[in-house]
């Protein structure tokens, strides 16, 4: 079962764009995995709870301007800090559902404009994520749901560079889900994708982020 107590956890990464419904599928996700006597925690980037994630969280909201490459370390720098940590509670058995990590980081940065391979050079040694579970929203569906909070990156031009950059990105850990599927259904199937992997990585080695 998903909660078994030998073996590690797994590191399961959910991707989109901004109104993809990453949030709110993290959340369900992480209760049914509770709820079925997992250990499991919710972890998000850009960790804006760190010195680090409020100098992010303050360009984000357009309080302060950084330079392009400035920024990008900076959302990679909030990831290594939490490194260590992530890395004692995978190997303690517990699951980390986390919303948005590398890729959001090299897919928005590229957006920009940034050299792919520049973009992604800072996150290689960062551990590995097991799965990671695209949520597929059109950009132009995402942006009639509500709206985007206002933040910088939030204008329909922008994401659709973004979704571009994130296509390219896809590899083998990757699972796409269908986002504009009923709520309900895109929580199925993300149930089963994460019981799966929670599962099969139990007895694999943690290994590093290398593109
Ligand atoms: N973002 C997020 C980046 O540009 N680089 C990164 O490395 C990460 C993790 O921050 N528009 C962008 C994507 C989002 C914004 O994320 C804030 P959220 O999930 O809305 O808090
Ligand atoms: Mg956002």
């Amino acid at each position: 079962d998903a909660g078994s107590k030998s073996g590690r956890g797994a590191l399961v990464v959910l991707e989109g764009l901004d109104r993809s419904g990453k949030s709110s599928q993290c959340a369900r996700l992480l209760s049914y995995l509770e709820g079925q006597g997992c250990r499991a925690e919710g972890w998000r980037f850009p960790d804006r709870g760190t010195c680090v994630g409020q100098m992010i969280s303050a360009y984000l909201a357009n309080e302060s301007q950084l330079d392009d490459r400035t920024i990008h370390l900076l959302f990679s720098a909030n990831r290594w800090e939490k490194r260590a940590l992530m890395e004692s509670k995978l190997l303690g058995g517990t699951t980390l559902i986390v919303d948005r990590y590398s890729y959001s980081g090299v897919a928005f940065s590229a957006a920009k404009g940034l050299d792919i391979q520049w973009c992604k050079a800072p996150d290689v040694g960062l551990i590995a994520p097991d799965l990671v579970i695209y949520l597929d929203v059109q950009p132009e569906k995402a942006a009639e749901r509500g709206g985007y909070g206002g933040e910088r990156y939030e204008k329909i031009e922008f994401q659709k560079r973004v979704a571009d950059h994130y296509h390219s990105l896809r590899d083998s850990t990757w699972k796409v889900v269908d986002g504009s599927l009923p709520m309900e259904t895109v929580e199925e199937h993300l149930r089963e994708l994460a019981t799966n992997c929670i599962q099969e990585c139990q007895e694999k080695p943690l290994t590093n982020l290398t593109w």
